[in-house]
């Protein structure tokens, strides 16, 4: 495997960086988790935008111009000769002093890129469905640093997801300040009722998903159904005829169970099934050519 950090590849075991880092220190910095599908990455730009405006929300400098980052994620995905792959591109702060002044990480950003293999949910979770709890963890209320920035502090979201694999459950439903659901620890949430589909606003303090776009995207597009954008209590889940999540790793996957209660007919609905369907058929189809890029050249 090859990482890519700060413009040169390094094996696994070489690829490092400072324990000075504020990216360790601080957890200083911001990422992304982009997929690739039979060698196109999918909705790179889309990722990318979003690191924009992550950075430019903390105050970080991006150590490349966006046109240059993508090379790099491109090359990345290149030299480790994969066609589905999962990427992990990180932006920390930077190398500083044991102070929390950003100034004094001189050298700049520190930017790794990573392209592994994508583990999945086993392929009878996309049949089943997975099992939800809520969390006891808040998610981080809007006048804090808004949950729309993808930062590395993901405390809240591993503890979420602590709780679920203790409670034997897949997923954690993190409520915001007001008790409406927000989003789950690395998903986007939405909800079917009588043949309406629902989902948190950006308001109730969500990561905008890139999933959760092309969901809203596909959902208008392909089943001709607008999903509406409202705030809900969790109990409005309870009785939904499907609930589903979406997210670069677990894609569209329907939520069967949540705080023990069976939701629907506690399987995978008909409206996430043909959503599983077309988000399958969209990914293997579009996104930026890895291989076809070079040739062109
Ligand atoms: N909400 C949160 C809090 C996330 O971390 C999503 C929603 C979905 O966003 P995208 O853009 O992926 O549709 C995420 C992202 C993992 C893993 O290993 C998943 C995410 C992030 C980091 C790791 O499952 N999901």
């Amino acid at each position: 495997m090859k990482i890519y950090i700060n413009g040169k590849f390094f094996d696994k075991d070489d690829a490092k960086v400072s324990v000075f880092d504020h990216g360790v220190l601080y957890g200083d910095g911001i990422f992304e988790g982009i997929r690739a599908y039979n060698g196109r990455v999918f909705r790179l730009d889309d990722h990318l935008q979003r690191l924009a405006e992550s950075a430019n929300a903390i105050l970080l400098k991006l150590p490349l111009p966006i046109k240059e980052i993508e090379k790099a994620i491109l090359e990345t995905v290149r030299l480790n000769n994969l066609k589905d792959a999962y990427l992990r591109l990180v932006v920390t702060r930077g190398v500083g002093d044991l102070g929390l002044d950003m100034r004094k990480c001189k050298a700049g950003a520190t930017l790794f890129i990573i392209a592994d293999r994508i583990e999945l949910y086993p392929e009878e979770f996309y049949e089943k469905g997975l099992t939800v709890i809520t969390s006891t963890i808040r998610q981080k209320g809007l006048d804090q640093v808004t949950p729309g920035v993808k930062s590395l502090n993901y405390l809240a979201n591993i503890l979420a997801r602590a709780e679920a694999t203790a409670a034997g459950a897949q997923e954690a439903i993190l409520l915001n300040a007001s008790g409406h659901v927000s989003e789950c620890s690395g998903d986007n949430l939405f909800y079917v009722k009588n043949g309406r589909i629902f989902t948190p606003p950006t308001s109730a303090g969500i990561l905008v998903g890139v999933t959760r776009q092309v969901v809203m995207e596909l959902c208008e597009q392909k089943l001709g159904n607008r999903v509406l954008e409202r705030n809900f209590p969790r109990y409005e889940l309870y009785g939904a005829d499907e609930v589903f999540l979406t997210g670069t790793g677990a894609e569209v996957i329907a939520a069967v169970k949540i705080d023990g209660r069976v939701i629907g007919k506690g399987v995978c609905g008909p409206t996430t099934r043909i959503l599983i369907k077309h988000f399958r058929d969209y990914a293997n189809s579009s996104g930026t050519p890895v291989y076809e890029a070079v040739k062109a050249k």
